[in-house]
């Protein structure tokens, strides 16, 4: 015997909202869905989604409800007049926003007798519905793992704790790594692609570099939670050494280098706390947060 998907709701159609609802009428859930500008979801009506004509109409038809609108003033005026009909089923918040958020919006819906979970999707539109991407959740595990199945069919569901502010909290963190890796990436295509590389040539040679840079990670992780950076591999004395030489060659070239004078003067107040023979993972200390 197959069972059937389970109904699933998705408050939002634009980009995300309509790639999740896509995701779910692939796997064959009933999926309906309610945009505050009805016509967009006519592609998804088409593709075999019910049109809710309120919130309150998209909520009550599902036991799961996701919600993925602009940002929280968007998502609580969807709401508006609605929420109580939350009560008794998952609501899942992929609207981003902030960890204090997502704690404010777990009070808030909860109050009303709802299952809060927050989450970040790590990915674009074009990403969703692929096991290689994660969705990351933080909220109560037993609404997570009740519809885990349905979850799964918007990418690798990843819970993070019960804390519903951790998945807006990681999304932040991973972004912040997203943004400086691309823009680094961006800094050495452009540095190569003044002597004529382009960037398909580059490409290839940095990702494998990442492969190593990986490795790096791996290995300062565990002497950052041990606040302890034996400088046993490169110190950061050799490293300010070592950027020099990009901010040389980027200069002769006629690059912007302020990402790279960023990262000089960071590594430099770590040797000035003291740091200078530890290993790269004792940055780490100048930028946390000072204890009082
Ligand atoms: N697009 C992406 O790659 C990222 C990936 C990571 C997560 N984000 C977050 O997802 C949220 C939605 O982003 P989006 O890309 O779907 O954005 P839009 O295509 O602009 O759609 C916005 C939807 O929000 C609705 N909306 C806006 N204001 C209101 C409101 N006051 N009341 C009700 N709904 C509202 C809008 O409706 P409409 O303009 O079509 O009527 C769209 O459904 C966002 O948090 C990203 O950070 C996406």
């Amino acid at each position: 015997m197959t069972s059937v998907p389970p109904s699933v709701t998705v408050l939002g159609t634009g980009a995300m909202g309509t790639a999740l609802a896509g995701a779910l009428l692939d796997r064959g859930h009933r999926t309906t869905v309610w945009n505050r500008t009805a016509a967009k979801a006519q592609p998804l009506v088409e593709r075999g989604a019910l049109l809710a004509p309120t919130p309150g109409a998209a909520i009550a038809a599902s036991p799961l409800v996701i919600a993925c609108v602009l940002d929280y003033d968007a998502l609580y005026s969807a709401l508006d007049g609605s929420t109580d009909l939350l009560a008794g089923r998952a609501f899942v918040n992929l609207t981003s926003g902030s960890a204090e958020q997502a704690r404010a919006a777990r009070d808030r819906f909860d109050g009303h007798g709802a299952d809060y979970l927050d989450g970040a999707i790590m990915t674009t539109p074009p990403g969703v519905g692929s096991r290689e991407v994660m969705v990351l959740y933080s909220g109560p595990r037993t609404a997570f793992d009740a519809h885990h199945a349905a979850l799964e069919a918007l990418g690798d569901p990843v819970h993070l704790g019960e804390d519903p502010g951790l998945a807006a909290l990681y999304d932040s963190a991973l972004l912040g790594l997203m943004w400086s890796t691309m823009t680094g990436w961006l800094h050495g295509t452009a540095l190569v692609g003044a002597e004529g590389t382009p960037a398909t040539a580059f490409t290839p040679v940095a990702i494998r570099w990442l492969a190593t840079v990986n490795s790096f990670l791996t290995r300062y992780a565990s002497q950052v939670d041990a606040g302890r950076y034996p400088g046993d591999d490169a110190t950061i004395d050799v490293q300010i050494a070592a950027i020099g030489h990009l901010l040389h060659a980027a200069a002769e070239r006629g690059l912007d280098n302020a990402l790279p004078e960023l990262l000089k003067s960071t590594m430099e107040r770590a040797r000035a706390a003291g740091h200078g023979s530890s290993s790269f993972a004792g940055v780490i200390e100048v930028l946390r947060a000072e204890v009082a």
